[in-house]
């Protein structure tokens, strides 16, 4: 589905009415660093949409974005970051989990993990929950433009071993490549 339009809505730190409108919710989840926002700009074709950073850490609150006048995007703070004090990384993790875990929202869920490192525990652990909270989920394997071209199909074969019983969409934020797959499993085939 063609992309008409994206809109930041608001940051916000818990709940909020928006997110009670009805409007159904999409969440970008994974570790700091794996490339959450970067997807959401590339995938809107909005290259700042979403603030990006080479330093982990960058997204510090559950993000709102509308697309096409149909969906919210959630742009959610990475996990797994520990560089930072042990007050701020728990509020963060507090944050996602509520959202995720306790809170009455249902979003689909894409994890995305960086296809180089392939899934982390940390990865793993959050598939688990997700899955024990019967999430619909989505995963990504992004940055595959960073795979060396005579690794590529190994380094997906391992992911996809980790990765049992769910699709893994080969990603980069760079290159686009994965895009049309992706946007059929968030926004669906038009
Ligand atoms: N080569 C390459 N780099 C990428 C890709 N996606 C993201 N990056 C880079 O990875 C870094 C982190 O990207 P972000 O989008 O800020 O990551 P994030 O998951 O939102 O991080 P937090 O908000 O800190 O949790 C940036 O330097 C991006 O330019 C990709 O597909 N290919
Ligand atoms: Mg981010």
């Amino acid at each position: 589905m063609k992309i008409t339009s994206a809109v930041f809505m608001r940051g916000v730190k818990g709940d909020n009415p928006m997110l009670d409108d009805g409007v159904p919710q999409v969440a970008f989840i994974g570790r700091s660093n794996a490339g959450k926002s970067s997807l959401i700009n590339s995938f809107t074709g909005v290259k700042d949409l979403a603030r990006t950073s080479a330093t982990p850490g960058r997204t510090q609150e559950l993000n709102i974005f509308k697309i096409n006048h149909s969906h919210y995007f959630i742009d959610l703070p990475g996990y797994g970051f520990a560089k930072t004090t042990f007050a701020a990384w728990t509020k963060l993790n507090k944050l996602i989990y509520w959202y995720l875990f306790q809170s009455k929202h249902d979003p689909k869920v894409v994890l995305i993990i960086d296809s180089n490192l392939g899934p982390t525990p940390d990865d793993l652990g959050m598939l688990k929950f997700l899955e024990e909270h019967g999430r619909h989920i989505i995963v990504v394997a992004n940055k595959v433009d960073k795979i060396k071209p005579s690794q590529y199909l190994n380094q997906l074969k391992k992911i996809r071993e980790q990765i049992v019983g769910h699709k893994v969409i080969p990603y980069s934020s760079k290159s686009k490549e994965g895009i049309g797959e992706l946007s059929n499993e968030i926004l669906g085939r038009r």
